[in-house]
């Protein structure tokens, strides 16, 4: 099992897409094992988007990802990276298939509703920097014998 993180971004809390977002993660099998809100800080956004600092359109990147407080959950399934990223589609909302969560939601480049890893690393490091240890909490719940079948639980 892996656990990815996402955040939906304030493109997400600003039109009131939380829960339905957070639904279709359950729907999917998805079990959250940490989430909270939080204002995200200049520092902890340069270092998150450390690879766009250089890019014309970091200035408004980070303040779109600053116009409200975020959501950050920690995500436990089989290839949670992988599922994640495949639900999360195309970074321009306009090229992401629909049934996407950007090909659903999302018109734009930027305002894209969710951030989720994009390599079981990057999930590792990402988690690290937005939850303490104590705020991941790990549990089975009873549903996995009819999420998964008994290989893919070993
Ligand atoms: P990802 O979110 O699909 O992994 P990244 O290339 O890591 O895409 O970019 C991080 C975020 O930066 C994107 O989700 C988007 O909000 C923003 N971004 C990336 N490229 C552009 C762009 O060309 N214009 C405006 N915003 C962009
Ligand atoms: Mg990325």
């Amino acid at each position: 099992m892996e656990t990815t993180l996402v955040i939906l971004k304030p493109s997400a809390i600003l039109h009131g897409y939380a829960g339905q977002i957070i639904n279709r993660f359950q729907q999917k099998g998805l079990v959250i094992h940490g989430i909270k809100m939080m204002q995200l800080s200049d520092e902890l956004l340069r270092e998150h988007y450390a690879h766009l600092v250089d890019r014309p359109f970091f200035p408004d990147l980070m303040k779109s990802m600053q116009a409200s407080p975020v959501i950050v959950m920690a995500l436990w399934g089989k290839d949670a990276v992988e599922v994640v990223r495949m639900m999360t589609g195309a970074t321009n909302g306009r090229k992401a298939l629909p049934g996407t969560i950007r090909g659903d939601f999302s018109m734009s480049g930027q305002e894209n509703i969710v951030h989720a890893s994009d390599s079981l690393e990057n999930a590792e490091i990402e988690l690290r920097r937005f939850f303490k240890p104590e705020e991941i909490l790990h549990y089975e719940p009873t549903f996995l014998n009819y999420t998964y079948e008994p290989a893919e639980l070993l």
